[in-house]
């Protein structure tokens, strides 16, 4: 164990559990999850207080737990970000998390309450916002700056110097080509490689091998 804050999770679903095994793996104590489903069927909350209504939170002060943000982030979907905010503007920290095998450069910088998970690779010059998730696998490499409330999923490699706006999502297995700008709010699809800047709030899909047939 250690003398860390004790954790509060918000979500019990897929992306919360994945927070939840590297924190514990870590000797975090997470003494609730709030989730308005069952997690009674993801064994890693055995034991876990449940609450199911956000409102459970204010009955731990903010001096004294830390928020974990389990919220996952797909396009479209605002409820991550409002909560991050909704509890950040009550005074409640969230806690960063880095996966014990993750590779974050010492020259790189990491926001308090981003999220890097297993094998995630972080090079060196490179930034990465608040409540922003670098999934499992994905490379950022050096001197890229991902802003706020991004989410790069799984394998996704990003080459140097990539910069993002607030609130991008980035596909599984997409590759971002090097300098490359992406605004806010814009989509690059799973498997998509960019070559050319995106527009905020616009979606990059993959070129399909027979479209070149057409
Ligand atoms: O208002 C809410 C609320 N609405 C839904 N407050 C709180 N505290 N929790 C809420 N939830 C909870 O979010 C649901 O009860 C559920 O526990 C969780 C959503 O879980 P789900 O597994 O559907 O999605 P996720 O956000 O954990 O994961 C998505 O994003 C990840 C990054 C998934 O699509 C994953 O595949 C992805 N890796």
């Amino acid at each position: 164990m250690n003398n860390k804050k004790p954790l509060i999770m918000i979500g019990g679903g897929g992306h919360a559990s994945v927070l939840a095994d590297i924190l514990m793996g870590q000797g975090r104590e997470i003494i609730a999850v709030i989730s308005p489903d069952d997690v009674s069927e993801r064994p890693i909350f055995d034991g876990v207080a449940h609450f199911q209504s956000d409102d459970a939170i204010d009955k731990f002060s903010a001096a004294d737990v830390k928020l974990v943000n389990g919220i996952g982030f797909l396009p479209r979907s605002p409820l991550r970000q409002k909560l991050y905010q909704r509890y950040s503007a009550l005074g409640y920290e969230f806690e960063t998390i880095i996966a014990s095998d993750a590779y974050i450069s010492p020259y790189a910088s990491i926001a308090p309450s981003a999220q890097i998970l297993t094998r995630g690779v972080i090079q060196t010059g490179a930034t990465i916002g608040e409540n922003t998730i670098i999934n499992t696998g994905a490379l950022v490499e050096h001197d890229c700056y991902i802003s706020a409330h991004n989410h790069i999923a799984p394998n996704a490699v990003l080459c140097g110097q990539v910069t993002t706006g607030e609130g991008v999502f980035i596909g599984a297995n997409a590759t971002i080509l090097q300098n490359i700008s992406i605004k806010n709010d814009a989509i690059v699809a799973a498997g998509a490689t960019l070559t050319m800047c995106l527009d905020k709030n616009t979606t990059h899909y993959p070129i399909r091998s027979t479209e070149k047939y057409t």
